[in-house]
């Protein structure tokens, strides 16, 4: 139950306001918070670095150390990523390393109703070889997955990709990255021949004009925020979102489009690129291919239907158009709001076709850039061995999977054939009695994945489920088979690759508590009782499995065979794919396409389009909102298991789940601030506390993520393409709650 009593809220714009101001105060004087001020008796001896390991901004930290374990950190003020910022959850990463509910020993659960039971690790690995074993004898290869993380290292998700995929002989898994950056890719592969973010973070200091579209960056990337506050050119910032969010107060331009709309929108604005000659010819002639039909395309997306569809005037849809083709170095920026739809590769595709004909790529404070979500999300998508094969390859092409076998020296019949399926396929998988076995690393699926009522009735069906986290007070520990303990950042070696491409450290400047291991460390310890140890022989630590990756990576657009070794790692402050052998490094920002040259088989990049579908669900009369999920403030990480346990984290954001309404929606149901409510979709319905504000339009509700409740809410749909949740699209009703 809620407690009503410990919530004070003001207004909204107050909070809004305080909230920023904090923000930025933390941002800028991080030692008035308490920040990077160390007590006398704890005067460091030593300072090391690392990146940061919340989200894929991936601001360079200097760690300090006494007596080899990190007492204290601070921004790193030569990285070229944060130039010595860091947003409050970098201040506080350490905290949520002591937390007492860490995993300090594997624990079993030996039937579904009893408790869990702490055991020995050698007991925890037999029993999860010989019951993966188990299942795979009776239900064959096909009936086990993994679903790993973007938090975790390059080398253990590449060494977790091996050893699943080429060791144990699974087919399947995929990673909490679908829910993230899966559209990006995908629409990224499509168009530009190869995932690829053409971008680097002196972009936002180099445009004139900075169009973000479906990304709170204020909040969600706050380092690349203070960039944009850098930029002396005065930019133009124009957010397109359904919500005033901290990033729309913030910007010159605000377009708040119906949710969903804009693939229309987005068709519009090129409609009148084209109607007016405000297209760059030559660029397209040079470098592109499909502009004509793509133009045939956009003839139905006239100004009064994109004004109807979008909620934009007509007017607004010209000037928006004006400013694109008017700016000398525009640049397009997405998040979530595009990623996360029912249409989203296309989406993306469609703000890529905007970059394409105005020629805003390749060059200084350009592209069509998709900002990453987590730490290593980047990494995943190249690395993982789950959607692509190692180092952006097909898994169905046979030139690709000989090239691996080839690299990894190991016989052509490991590698499968086929692609695994995609999270939401497992999920169906099990459901359908399909899948037997589910290993989670480093994600909290009974949170996080959307429509959380079915997921958990569909994870009764599994004959083991083990989570391998941090914690072990988890959503997803919590209804587990087998709980191993594992070692967090700041507590193992390994490269993380941020949103610009750039490849960055993290060490090992704590001792994990209790028995807890690095994935690393439980993979090779899994390799060697499953049997497959000797394949990985060469695997032994994060450095090595580095040097493997360059192999991988070879003559691949994300060549790092340039990279000696992570000490050059740490001397360049990080460094951006591609550096090939023999190349010099001779900048710290590097872009891609400035030779007008993409991956695709032709080398010009692709006019990728479709007529818009609505979403699936539909408001109607008995559920008649639509729901908005997304992140509540900078000091929330997703579900809360790690920064939820920093106090200072927890003293700026709310501590409860409020629901954002529309006053003139909370008038017609005398809804006031702090209220008690009852959100409910066809799916569940849920008790939280009101918010009213102007800052939401009517007829839409928004919630943070950051709460269990919000995914019992939300609708399984899927971009048929990247297979990415629509996260951002669920009708809903609301009520005051009857006492
Ligand atoms: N503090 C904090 N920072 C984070 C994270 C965190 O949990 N906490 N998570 C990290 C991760 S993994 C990610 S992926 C990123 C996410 O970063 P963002 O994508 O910036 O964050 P969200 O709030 O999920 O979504 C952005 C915006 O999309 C809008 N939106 C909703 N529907 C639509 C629509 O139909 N069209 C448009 N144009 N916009 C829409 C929402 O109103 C929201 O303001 O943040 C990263 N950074
Ligand atoms: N409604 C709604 N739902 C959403 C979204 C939304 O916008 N709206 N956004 C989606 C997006 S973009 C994302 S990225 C997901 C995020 O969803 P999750 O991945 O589920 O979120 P986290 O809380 O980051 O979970 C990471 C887990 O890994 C553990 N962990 C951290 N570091 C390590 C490590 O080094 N090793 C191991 N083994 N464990 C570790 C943490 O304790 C935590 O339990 O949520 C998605 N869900
Ligand atoms: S902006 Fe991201 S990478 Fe930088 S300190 Fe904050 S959470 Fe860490
Ligand atoms: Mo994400």
């Amino acid at each position: 139950m809620i407690n009503l009593k410990r919530i004070k809220i003001p207004d909204i714009k107050k909070i809004r306001e305080w909230k920023g101001a904090l923000t930025a105060e933390l941002v800028q004087f991080p030692g008035k918070f308490g920040l990077g001020r160390l007590p006398k008796r704890l005067e460091p001896d030593a300072t090391t670095t690392a990146v940061c390991g919340f989200c894929s901004t991936g601001c360079g930290l200097d760690i300090h150390l006494k007596n080899g374990e990190a007492i204290n950190l601070s921004g790193k003020t030569d990285y070229p990523v944060n130039l010595g910022m860091a947003c409050p959850k970098g201040w506080e990463a350490l905290s949520p390393l002591d937390a007492p509910d860490r995993a300090l020993t594997p624990l079993y659960r030996s039937t579904r109703e009893g408790d869990p039971k702490p055991i020995s690790w050698e007991s925890a690995i037999n029993l999860f070889c010989e019951k993966f074993k188990r299942v795979m004898d009776t239900h064959g290869s096909g009936s086990v997955a993994f679903l790993s993380s973007g938090q975790i290292a390059t080398e253990e998700m590449a060494f977790l990709g091996a050893l699943a995929k080429f060791g144990m002989g699974w087919i399947h898994g995929d990673s909490n990255t679908r829910q993230c950056m899966a559209t990006a890719a995908t629409a990224y592969k499509q168009s530009f021949g190869f995932d690829a973010p053409p971008y680097t973070y002196q972009d936002f200091e180099e445009s004139d004009v900075i169009i973000l579209i479906g990304s709170n960056i204020c909040i969600a990337h706050p380092i690349m925020w203070q960039r944009v506050l850098r930029n002396k050119n005065k930019p133009e910032i124009i957010v397109i979102d359904p919500r005033k969010t901290e990033t729309a107060v913030a910007a010159t331009r605000h377009y708040a489009l119906s949710p969903k709309s804009d693939l229309t929108l987005l068709y519009g604005i090129a409609h009148i690129l084209i109607q007016e000659d405000w297209v760059k010819h030559t660029y397209i002639e040079a470098h592109t291919e499909g502009f004509e039909d793509f133009k045939e395309h956009t003839a139905h997306f006239t100004p009064q239907m994109v004004s109807e569809t979008s909620g934009l005037s007509v007017k607004e849809l010209y000037e928006f158009a004006y400013t694109i083709a008017h700016g000398k170095r525009v640049s397009f920026w997405w998040t979530m709001g595009v990623n996360q739809g029912h249409e989203s590769t296309r989406t993306a595709q469609a703000i890529i076709n905007l970059a394409l004909m105005t020629a805003n790529v390749g060059r200084p404070g350009t592209g069509a850039n998709s900002i990453t979500g987590q730490c290593n999300a980047m990494g995943s998508r190249l690395f993982s061995n789950t959607s692509s094969l190692f180092g952006g390859r097909d898994f169905t092409k046979a030139s690709d999977r000989l090239c691996v076998a080839d690299i990894l020296a190991i016989p052509l019949d490991k590698i499968p054939v086929n692609n695994s399926l995609a999270y939401d396929q497992i999920i169906d998988g099990i459901d359908e009695g399909k899948i037997k076995g589910l290993w989670i690393i480093g994600t909290n699926t009974a949170h996080s994945w959307i429509n959380q009522e079915r997921f958990r009735r569909i994870a009764q069906k599994l004959e083991f489920l083990v989570v391998q986290d941090m914690y072990s007070t988890t959503d997803t520990a919590q209804i587990a088979d087998l709980v191993l303990p594992a070692a967090g950042w700041g507590e193992k070696n390994g490269t993380m690759i941020n949103s610009e491409r750039r490849i960055g450290l993290i060490k090992k400047v704590r001792k994990a508590p209790g028995e807890a291991l690095s994935d690393f460390n439980i993979f090779k310890l899994i390799a060697n009782a499953w049997g497959c140890g000797a394949e990985f022989d060469r695997w032994n630590s994060p450095e090595e499995v580095f040097q493997i990756i360059k192999d991988i990576s070879k003559d691949q657009p994300c060549d790092l065979t340039g990279i000696r070794d992570y000490q050059m790692i740490d001397h360049a402050h990080g460094i951006q794919w591609p550096f090939r052998e023999g190349d010099i490094l001779t900048s710290d920002q590097r872009r891609l396409f400035s030779d007008g040259l993409f991956f695709t088989p032709t080398n010009r990049a692709k006019f990728i389009f479709e007529m818009p579908n609505a979403p699936s669900e539909q408001i109607n009369h008995h559920y008649p909102f639509i729901l908005l999920t997304g992140r509540g403030s900078s000091s929330q990480w997703h579900t809360l298991t790690r920064s939820g346990k920093s106090d200072v984290l927890n003293a700026l954001s709310p501590d409860c789940l409020c629901v954002e309404i529309n006053q003139e929606d909370a008038a017609l149901s005398n809804i006031y601030t702090g209220d008690s409510v009852t959100v409910e979709s066809s799916r569940k319905k849920i008790i939280c506390v009101a918010r009213v504000t102007p800052n939401i339009k009517p007829g839409q509700l928004f919630m943070p993520m950051h709460f269990v409740e919000v995914n019992k809410l939300t609708q399984d749909s899927f971009d048929p393409y990247s297979r990415q949740p629509s996260y951002k699209y669920s009708a809903v009703k609301i009520s005051k709650t009857k006492s």
